[in-house]
């Protein structure tokens, strides 16, 4: 330890209660608690705190307020437009919404979500009149996630907007009907111009908001785009706040100073099957993450109706008596009768009931929550559009079904309501004084107002102020002159004597694309902590990691060559242990295309484990939101990251991406396989504007690399050559196909087999069986519906059928990977795989225990032989006795 520096300044002593200003400050807060309560007492305490930090001292930030607005009424601005208008408005979008999902569930039982919407029609209402800004020519637009529950109501404004016809709100949930229809949630892959962000995987919308809100920074940062900077937007559900996603990143938007994002959480006090905290309050629960986590927190609890009970309220007993009741009592209020509210709520002490005498029970039921009182919603988004420094979250209370009445208003069968009989029908028409007739009701009409009413002329007029209709996805970047695969010329020369990992090649490869002119800058390396696994460290200091701030301190390693190197206009998203925040950056940087009209080349190489595994459903989104870019799983196959164990080594990976439709699934053995793959693919995604995205594996283990065959781009790209024919002369010939590094094992039973067993075996590299596959699966498709006409064969078919012997394949993967292709195999296909957990070992003794080594290999092969009468079954037991292969051993696969 150090010695203790006397000449250091000692810290400022602890407050004394003798001390004069201790004193007087206490003495006067005793003063306060005694005429005002302790309750107000607390608020006046937080409201000195605060007003203390907003004059530059550092006062200490409690995590918990009392259970009341935020913002106090007194500092509330002018609602800036006509609140009559813009209610009816409201009340024809509520209409429509509801009546899309109980017709679509009159005629087909296709589902649909009311009530959501229902209670956060004002949240979203006051934000597209006085917040949203649509896309312009010069500015990208704000960034919009809406709670996928809400798309009801996102498309019924559309639908008065006339950017949505009638006939398509008629088919919501029927996309496949005649004309097309809606899709039930957002989804960009089905509705390219409308949708921008998916949601509805709860947990995703808001995870991926806070990194496409610091994408839009790294790209500012990094000069990429110019102009105003849109706001990110997340509306969230309080239930889906118990995600792990939702919360697991609050943290990096209050260290990133994200004051260009905002998170409003509809808190309507339920989920799907009941209260999301009957026995406690959800708004102050989340009031404390969100403070805990830095982020500036606006509740808007009350409605403008509460402001004169709050008022009135001398001794702070109403805001005492609010945050005893839990949200079970609150959920109680809003669906028994004022007289209910009166005994149970106000009727606990007799100084509150004496606060609302002058209320009539319907008052009282009446009384508002803040979420649907559009002066408090306006308030608090005005104040965090101006918020400095800090992420905002808006924690709004509202009612699940608002509006609802009888047929699920706070009810908790709300979510699932899908249906109204006519007379909630009509209730629900009278509560919101929507024009339509009692003849008609029963239709469940949509109602749209003329064009030239003005209704429709402020809305139109609102929009047209605010740049343009949201949601609104554009793509508007130009196609990229990409390197063709010459430009990556040595990695197609082999690597001589060297060895070399796929891995090592792959760093190789990105490295030379950063060079590149055109691609270099749009580069964007994605690493969970784990670069220096995958010898990518030489980049920190060659293109830098990004940090807002820079580099605040001398970094310990700052004298070598390639010292740990922050900036603020960095290349590399450093992202930490976090494969949800990593993949969430591949998101916002795959979709800068469509979301800032700029092509990025994300590659987020990551421990292959802990991508398609951990976060496939990220991966899904990845493909609905059409995301472009290359994802690399490093240290794949379950023996050839050896040491590793159970928990680390990967089989199956290129299975779970093969169940993703837009994504190319590689698994290359070789230097110019990576190459070539990369470099078609960059092509297809970026010049051609395909609407996919890549998967490759990668592996650690060492290897010769050999030169690039000639002829061989076709079946790189389409799954399949042959990449070593077997020896002349020989009496039995048999195909082996390899991938990744178990290639080897191919490559050396190859040679026993010539050697020792009379056998000719061709090696083929099988870089995709997912492409195999579906090539394969067209053609037999399109056989099937043209039954008369010459049939059609598949690369995989016509490629397979002038060979000759057994088919055999072997892989790193367990057998299904390989085996998507058995079908269209002549003769079947014999697979060799990793089934099974994995185990700490040497790559040797793991090959055996898996039996993907070679001499298994050469098991297999004559075994195949064998079976279709070539070889005798004796051969083969005499093989595994040359071999060493011990037939009893143990193998990991479980029944
Ligand atoms: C990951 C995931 N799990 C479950 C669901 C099914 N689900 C859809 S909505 C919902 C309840 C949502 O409650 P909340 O977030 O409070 O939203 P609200 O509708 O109340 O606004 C559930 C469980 C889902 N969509 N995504
Ligand atoms: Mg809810």
């Amino acid at each position: 330890m150090k010695s203790e520096n006397k000449d250091q300044k000692a810290p400022a002593p602890a407050p004394n209660p003798t001390d004069k200003w201790f004193a007087a400050i206490a003495s006067m807060f005793e003063l306060a608690a005694q005429s005002e309560g302790p309750e107000k007492t607390a608020r006046l305490a937080g409201t000195l705190l605060e007003n203390l930090r907003s004059k530059g001292i550092d006062a200490p930030k409690p995590v918990s307020t009392p259970y009341v607005n935020t913002i106090p009424v007194e500092v509330q601005p002018e609602y800036p437009g006509d609140r009559d208008i813009e209610r009816q408005i409201k009340s024809h979008i509520r209409w429509n919404a509801m009546a899309m999902v109980v017709r679509a569930n009159s005629n087909t039982n296709v589902g649909g979500h009311i009530s959501s919407y229902a209670s956060s029609a004002t949240l979203y209402e006051v934000a597209f009149n006085h917040f949203f800004r649509g896309p312009t020519e010069n500015f990208a637009g704000d960034q919009i996630y809406f709670q996928g529950h809400a798309a009801p109501g996102v498309y019924a404004r559309a639908f008065l907007e006339g950017r949505i016809d009638e006939k398509k709100l008629n088919n919501f949930r029927q996309e496949l009907a005649e004309g097309g229809g809606l899709s039930s949630y957002p989804h960009p892959y089905l509705m390219p111009e409308f949708w921008q962000f998916p949601t509805v995987s709860m947990g995703l919308g808001p995870i991926m908001s806070i990194y496409q809100a610091r994408f839009n920074r790294y790209l500012k940062a990094r000069k990429l785009i110019q102009g105003d900077e849109p706001k990110v937007w997340a509306f969230v559900g309080d239930g889906e706040s118990d995600e792990p996603e939702t919360l697991g990143a609050l943290t990096l938007a209050s260290r990133e100073s994200l004051d260009n994002l905002v998170w409003v959480v509809n808190c309507n006090l339920q989920r799907l099957d009941g209260p999301v905290r009957g026995n406690g309050k959800i708004i102050q629960e989340l009031e404390a993450a969100f403070r805990g986590a830095g982020w500036n927190v606006i509740k808007v609890i009350w409605g403008s109706d509460w402001d004169a009970l709050l008022a009135a309220d001398k001794t702070g007993l109403l805001i005492k008596r609010m945050g005893e009741a839990v949200d079970g009592d609150y959920q109680k209020y809003s669906v028994e009768p004022g007289s209910y509210t009166r005994k149970h709520f106000f009727g606990k002490y007799p100084e509150l009931l004496k606060l609302v005498n002058h209320l009539t029970d319907h008052q009282i039921t009446k009384l508002l929550r803040g979420g649907h009182d559009a002066r408090k919603m306006h308030a608090a988004y005005r104040a965090a559009m101006d918020h400095k420094g800090a992420p905002t979250v808006i924690l709004a209370k509202t009612i699940k079904g608002y509006g609802l009445g009888e047929a699920g208003e706070g009810k908790n069968i709300s979510h699932q309501q899908k249906k109204l009989n006519e007379k909630e029908l009509r209730e629900f028409r009278e509560r919101f004084q929507v024009p339509i007739s009692d003849d008609e009701i029963a239709e469940m009409p949509f109602y749209r107002p003329p064009a030239n009413s003005e209704e429709i002329k402020y809305l139109l007029k609102r929009r047209k102020a605010l740049g343009g209709f949201v949601p609104h996805r554009r793509v508007i970047a130009p196609p990229l002159d990409v390197p063709k695969v010459d430009y990556l010329g040595e990695m197609l020369k082999g690597s001589g004597k060297m060895e070399a990992s796929t891995t090592m090649a792959f760093v190789r490869l990105i490295s030379l694309l950063l060079k590149h002119k055109e691609i270099g800058r749009r580069i964007v390396p994605i690493i969970p902590d784990e670069a220096r696994t995958f010898g990518l460290d030489a980049l920190f200091r060659e293109i830098g990691i990004y940090a807002h701030k820079g580099q605040l301190y001398e970094p310990v390693d700052r004298n070598s060559l390639l010292y740990y190197m922050e900036k603020p206009d960095g290349q590399i998203l450093e992202e930490g242990i976090t494969e949800a925040g990593a993949i969430s950056s591949f998101v916002a940087a795959g979709t800068a295309y469509a979301s800032h009209g700029v092509h990025m080349l994300p590659f987020y190489i990551y421990y292959s484990m802990f991508g398609l595994q951990r976060v496939g459903d990220q991966f899904w989104l990845a493909g609905d939101i059409k995301a472009k870019g290359f994802l690399l799983g490093a240290t794949a196959g379950r023996t050839t990251l050896n040491g590793e164990g159970l928990q680390h080594q990967d089989g199956h990976s290129l299975l779970h991406a093969s169940t993703i439709p837009t994504l190319m699934a590689y698994d290359p053995a070789y230097a110019y396989e990576l190459a070539v793959i990369i470099a078609d693919g960059m092509k297809r995604m970026y010049h051609d504007g395909e609407d996919i995205f890549y998967y490759l594996s990668l592996y650690n283990e060492n290897h010769a690399m050999p030169p690039m065959p000639e002829g061989c781009t076709e079946g790189i790209l389409r799954g399949l050559y042959k990449f070593k024919t077997g020896a002349e002369g020989l009496k039995h010939k048999a195909q082996i196909f390899g991938s990744g590094p178990i290639i080897n094992s191919a490559l050396k039973a190859q040679n026993i087999l010539a050697e020792k067993y009379g056998v000719s075996a061709d090696v083929w590299s099988a870089t995709s069986y997912k492409r195999l596959r579906n090539e394969a699966l067209n053609a037999k498709r399109w056989n099937m519906f043209h039954p008369t006409e010459t049939p059609k064969q598949s690369y995989l078919e016509t490629t397979l059928a002038k060979e000759k012997g057994p088919f055999i394949a072997v892989s790193d993967n367990i057998k299904t990977v390989a085996d998507q292709i058995a079908p269209w195999v002549p003769g079947g296909l014999t697979t060799l795989g990793t089934d099974g957990f994995g185990r700490s070992d040497v790559r040797s003794r793991l090959r055996r225990f898996f039996e993907v080594d070679a001499e298994c290999t050469v098991i297999a092969t004559l075994y195949a032989l064998a079976q279709r009468g070539e070889v005798p079954a004796k051969l083969v037991a005499q093989a595994i006795k040359d071999l060493d292969v011990n037939p009893e051993k143990v193998f990991p696969q479980i029944v």
